[in-house]
């Protein structure tokens, strides 16, 4: 008898860009994840299902053991610390990186190189304090749980620590990237004991998944 096996994932662009990824792998939901309100999707394979929450609950259903599985973007993994996930596989989706931002015309006069104390504006509060703790400089940190890109706008806080793609959202409201932080992509991530209990159908998936990735043999 095949293991089953859970797999956690949120709506939004981990689902838009995992489901290909998904379906290369030989895994198709037997609905619509984006229409259906169901959140446990049955799939073509009797002994796989999606689990469909939250991007920032996806760990923590790992974690345990809920979900056996998860696909979560670096920054949340994190941002959620913890050591009870394998981080399996670079899935090489939903690519971003994470910076921190300022306005333009701050930007002009500052030298990162003489920060001494920041506050910033973040919903990655754990991710910005150990950066910045690192190179010691202490933060003053707001947390905020969307359109960071608003903060230094309305006085908020002085620059932002947030997620770039194409770095259009950051030119329309006046900002600039002044500092990196991070190279994002979605990753697969496990919890130990489905590694342990089920390995043969974790091992079965992670080696089709590697091999729906492009650029990989
Ligand atoms: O939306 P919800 O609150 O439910 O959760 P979520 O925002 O965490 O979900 P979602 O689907 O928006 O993001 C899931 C994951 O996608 C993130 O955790 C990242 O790992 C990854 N990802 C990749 C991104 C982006 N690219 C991205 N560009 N997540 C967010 N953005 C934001 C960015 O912060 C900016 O505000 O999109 C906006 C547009 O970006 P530009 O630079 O292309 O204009
Ligand atoms: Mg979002």
């Amino acid at each position: 008898m095949t293991e089953s096996l859970k797999i956690a994932l949120s709506k939004g662009r981990i689902l838009e860009e995992g489901l290909p990824l998904l379906a290369k792998a030989g895994i198709v939901p037997r609905e619509d994840p984006a229409k259906s309100r169901k959140l446990i999707l049955d799939t073509n394979l009797d002994n796989v299902q999606l689990v469909i929450i939250r991007a920032a609950d996806v760990p923590t259903y790992v974690q345990y053991g809920a979900a056996d599985l998860g696909m979560a973007g670096k920054d949340v993994l994190m941002e959620y610390g913890g050591d009870g996930l394998y981080e399996l596989l670079d899935l090489k989706i939903a690519v971003c990186r994470l910076m921190v931002a300022e306005p333009a015309k701050l930007a002009q006069q500052d030298d990162p190189k003489k920060w001494t104390r920041l506050r910033i504006a973040t919903k990655y509060p754990a991710i910005t304090r150990r950066h910045f703790a690192a190179k010691g400089i202490q933060t003053d940190i707001i947390k905020l749980y969307g359109s960071m890109e608003l903060a230094p706008l309305v006085g908020l806080s002085d620059r932002i620590v947030d997620l770039v793609g194409t770095g259009k959202t950051l030119k329309a409201n006046g900002l600039v990237e002044v500092e990196h932080i991070a190279d994002i992509s979605a990753w697969l991530v496990a919890n130990k004991a489905s590694m342990k209990m089920k390995h043969a159908a974790v091992k079965g998936l992670v080696d089709r998944l590697a091999s729906a990735i492009p650029g990989r043999p």
